[in-house]
Formats: structure tokens, sequence, C-alpha cells
């Protein structure tokens, strides 16, 4: 385990920018000199009692993360926690998991032969948030799986690592709103998801977000390369509550659009 949320945090975004470079260029263009304060960081997993969402959850709890917030993505067959510490500069963390029991059994079939290549003490180690897809996969069977579930697709291929780092837009010093934030971005020729609009949520639901569309990296397959949509950039701005606090949570209808930004099928 970890022994500080910075070094756990450092190892996760070194990690994310092997697989998606536009992040640091982004990082420079909100930032300039200024730190960049992360709003969340989101991971991905299967449902299965090896490698299932609280395996991962246990190395933020060790580290004094509570669990707050639950989410579910009827269509896309998915489940998620979000998770706070009691520092507020502490990133929050969003994971999901893909429910297999309501899946095909052929999506199962692939998904279990993987599982099983899985190292018993992979999930306790230190590493493990950032280690990467730890099993070997043929590239019909990843297509297989990207045919029925497209985020089953991405995590046989990307596994375990930041799906993605957010920006706390309330903490730029240039910026006081999401259009400034996203018309920079597109002025500086990256693109943004613009699934259900470029930017998810409002005011109303005190949290507003946008995200670029994933990079692109080489994976490995038993037989061969593939160049796949790999990890993405979210902006999120919150709003008060009516006691003055920010909003913490998440909101699933944004979040649902959110996961799309991986899906190479948007173009
Ligand atoms: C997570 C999508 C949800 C948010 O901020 O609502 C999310 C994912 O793509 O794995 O991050
Ligand atoms: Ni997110």
């Amino acid at each position: 385990m970890h022994t500080s949320v910075n070094e756990l945090f450092e190892a996760l975004w070194q990690h994310y920018l092997t697989v998606t470079p536009s992040a640091l260029k982004i990082h420079d263009l909100l930032g300039g000199d200024e730190a960049i304060i992360n709003d969340h960081v989101a991971f991905r997993t299967f449902k299965h009692p090896k490698v299932g969402l609280e395996k991962l959850a246990a190395h933020f709890l060790a580290l004094g993360y509570e669990q707050k917030g639950e989410y579910h993505f009827e269509a896309k067959k998915l489940y998620a926690r979000h998770y706070e510490h009691a520092d507020p500069m502490a990133p929050k963390v969003f994971i999901s998991e893909l429910l297999l029991e309501q899946c095909s059994p052929e999506l199962q079939h692939i998904v279990d032969g993987l599982i099983k290549q899985v190292d018993e003490d992979l999930p306790q180690q230190t590493g493990f948030l950032y280690s990467g897809a730890p099993w070997h996969i043929s590239h019909a069977d990843y297509k297989t799986l990207a045919d029925e579930s497209e985020y089953a697709g991405w995590l046989a291929a990307y596994g375990f690592r930041a799906n993605h780092f957010t920006v706390s837009v309330n903490h730029l010093k240039d910026y006081d709103s999401l259009e400034a934030v996203n018309s920079t971005l597109k002025q500086a020729g990256f693109r943004l998801n613009d699934a259900g609009g470029e930017i998810k949520g409002s005011p109303e639901v005190l949290l507003e977000q946008s995200s670029t569309m994933a990079d692109t990296a080489l994976v490995t397959f038993t037989d061969g390369e593939g160049a796949l949509p790999s990890c993405f950039y979210e902006f999120a701005l919150r709003y008060p509550r009516p006691d003055g606090e920010l909003y913490t949570g998440f909101v699933a209808a944004s979040a649902d659009k959110i996961f799309e930004s991986t899906d190479a099928s948007r173009g």
C-alpha cells in the first residue's frame, strides 16, 4: 500500500501520461505556472471477487478515504461508488465495475480467461492501481468484448490505471466557466466528447463536466498490435449546496456520457 495520498496520485499521474500525452499539454495550457488541483480520478474494473471494485477501493480506504455515493448505469451494466478524503485537496475517487452476471456467456467466458491470468497477490500490491492489463488477449477476443460492451473492450485492453484525471475548474485562476475552458481547448485543437452536449450537467444539479475524447495508444494483443482509444482528461465545475459548501457528489446522467469518452465509434 502507498504511504501517502500524494505519492499514490503522483504514480498514477505518471503512468496515465504514458498513454495520455495530451493531458500534459492541457495541464500546461490551463494551469500556466499555477498548480492544477484534481477534482477526481476514475478507475474501471470487472465485478469479480478477485479484482472487483472493493479490491481497488481498499487502497484508498487504507489512506483514509471514505465511501460516499453510489451510482447505477443500467444500460451499460455498470455499478459505481465514489470516495472522499477528509483533506479537501485530496482528489475524489470514482470506481465503476462491469456487472458480469448481466453480460452474455461469451463475454463472461472471455473475461474469466483474463481474470484467471491475474496473480492472486496483485490486487493487494502497491502498484495494483496502475498495473495496466495483467493478462494477454487476442485481437478477436478483444473485438468480441468491445462489440458487446465498449467498457469491457477498453478494460481488457488497458486494465488497471487511472482512466482519467479531472481538472478542478473551481481552482483555475484564469477561468470562471466551463465554456471558457472548452473554448480554449478547442482553439488549441483538442477534441471534446460531445455525447449529450459538450457540457454535461448544470448549475441546478450542482456539477458541470466536460472531457476530451481519449488519446490513442498502441495495445499489444497475442496476435499483433492495435491503435485504440486510451485515456482522457476531464474538467469539472462544482456549485455550492444550500449550506454554502461545494457539492462533492457525481451525477449519474452526466457520468453515463463521460464513459463514452473512450468510445472510438463516436468518431
Ligand atoms: C467514469 C465516467 C464517470 C464522472 O466524472 O462522472 C465519471 C469512466 O469513464 O470510467 O468519471
Ligand atoms: Ni470523471
